[in-house]
């Protein structure tokens, strides 16, 4: 019988080829692939999620239960896209201009991602303006933006502003290590993650 608390566990516990072969299994079987991408896949990446902002697993744990979630989701794609499921949103996320840090934006990705977003990653160092043409082109209701230097914020204000000026309707998020909520509410963005666990939540309230 179909395990999705086995398949949550194995997320949990980054262990790719458990999960890839639950997933299997739970398809097989005859599962709709959104109850096994909601009851497992997501279901794993949650914990792990609570378990990041509580400090009770860190970096390297969350990047190998990312990565598992990966696997499985190759072959789950193609059946979400096949049964008309929908992402429960979309974000589009860069680290802003003159900036090259991607760890941290990497790890916001994932996190998305293993909540049920589809996410566009579009790099490092991107200027106000390919924020916006890249904006136009995906049309996400959801922009992040990541700097980790202070002379890169900004970059920030300027992307804020060139995305609002483009009138596009999105809701902004920032973060990164020198970043803050008062930066954030200076510069107009509509919401600020300090974590890529946090990060998940704040996109969610955006949907709201
Ligand atoms: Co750089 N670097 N770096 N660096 N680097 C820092 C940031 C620095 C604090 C080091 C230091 O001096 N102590 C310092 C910045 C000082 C400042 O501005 N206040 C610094 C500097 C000065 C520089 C250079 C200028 C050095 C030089 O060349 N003289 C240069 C700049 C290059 C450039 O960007 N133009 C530079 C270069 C580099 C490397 C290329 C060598 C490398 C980056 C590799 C890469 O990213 N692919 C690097 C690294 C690795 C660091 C440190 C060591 C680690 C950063 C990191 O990845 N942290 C960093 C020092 C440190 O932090 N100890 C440092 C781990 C990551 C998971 O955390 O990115 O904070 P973080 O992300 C968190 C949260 O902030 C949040 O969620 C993440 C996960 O929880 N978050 C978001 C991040 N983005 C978010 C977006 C969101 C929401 C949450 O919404 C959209």
């Amino acid at each position: 019988m179909a395990d999705l608390q086995g398949l949550a566990d194995a997320v949990i516990k980054g262990n790719q080829g458990e999960a890839v072969r639950l997933t299997q299994e739970a398809l097989d079987e005859g599962l709709g692939p959104k109850k096994v991408l909601e009851d497992g896949l997501i279901a794993g990446m949650n914990v792990i999620g609570v378990r990041f902002k509580a400090n009770e697993v860190y970096i390297p744990e969350v990047l190998i239960s990312a990565r598992a979630m990966k696997m499985a989701m190759e072959i789950l794609e193609p059946q979400l896209a096949a049964a008309g499921v929908d992402p429960v949103g979309k974000a589009l996320i860069g680290t802003v201009q003159g900036d090259l840090h991607d760890i941290g934006k990497n790890l916001v990705v994932m996190m998305l991602k293993g909540a049920g977003f589809h996410v566009e990653d579009i790099g490092v160092d991107v200027a106000p303006d390919i924020f916006v043409e890249k904006i136009k082109d995906s049309q996400v209701s959801i922009v992040g933006l990541s700097a980790l230097l202070t002379t890169t914020m900004p970059a920030m204000e300027k992307t804020v502003q060139a995305i609002r000026e483009a009138k596009l309707g999105c809701k902004i998020m920032i973060g990164g290590a020198p970043v803050t909520q008062n930066y954030a509410d200076t510069i107009g963005a509509d919401g600020y993650a300090a974590d890529a666990a946090s990060a998940v939540d704040v996109a969610k309230d955006f949907l709201n």
